[in-house]
């Protein structure tokens, strides 16, 4: 299997694990579970070839490690990024003193007014790991990074979520707790 069939399967799989199960005739269970036979049942009828190797391929190789399984791997889910309501489970971690979040340019006037917004996601997302961030802003324009002050908005009772892949997970930043930085000293 190629990259470019990983990447089909792997955006399909998202299509399906945050934003649209019933795509496939599916639901998701708690935490955002669904069942690995009946998923590749669906894909299969619907003439996506996939069987379980294929599937743990896609995982494993997914450069963000966007999805898990359980440890009965008999579940999988994605693991941040949901559109449908669904309560991930996660538990409330102290979060480290700064982490960023990478924009692009047209929006930062806005953030900075407004504060992040989770827009259609469940959380606003963020990273310690700025090339990460900045390729996140890439998606869409001109990069900005912004840094958040997270042990502030901690001590002031902000709850923050880690995943398994290192997502910093939040449902609001207040302007105040964000520094827009220069693009030079990022070379950028
Ligand atoms: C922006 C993908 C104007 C926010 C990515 C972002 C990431 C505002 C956009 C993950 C705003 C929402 C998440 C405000 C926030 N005014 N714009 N007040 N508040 N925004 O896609 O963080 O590859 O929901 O800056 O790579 O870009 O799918 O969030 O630009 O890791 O696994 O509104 O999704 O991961 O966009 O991306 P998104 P994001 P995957």
């Amino acid at each position: 299997m190629n990259k470019n069939q990983q990447t089909k399967i792997s955006k399909r799989l998202s299509l399906i694990l945050r934003h649209n199960p019933q795509s496939v005739g599916l639901s998701l269970g708690e935490n955002g579970w669904v069942e690995v036979q009946p998923l590749l049942d669906a894909l299969t009828e619907r003439n996506v070839t996939i069987d379980e190797q294929i599937l743990n391929t896609v995982v494993n190789n997914c450069a963000k490690q966007r999805f898990e399984f359980d440890q009965t791997k008999e579940h999988i889910r994605a693991r941040q990024g949901h559109s449908v309501e669904i309560d991930l489970g996660y538990t409330p971690t102290t979060p480290p003193d700064l982490l960023y979040h990478g924009t692009p340019k047209k929006f930062v006037d806005a953030i900075l007014e407004e504060g992040l917004k989770k827009q259609r996601r469940h959380h606003v997302h963020m990273s310690e790991n700025i090339p990460l961030m900045l390729e996140v802003a890439r998606r869409r324009g001109e990069p900005r990074l912004l840094e958040i002050n997270a042990k502030q908005m901690a001590d002031e009772g902000h709850e923050f979520y880690l995943t398994d892949n290192n997502v910093w997970l939040c449902s609001y930043i207040p302007p105040k707790f964000i520094t827009l930085k220069k693009p030079e000293t990022l070379k950028i």
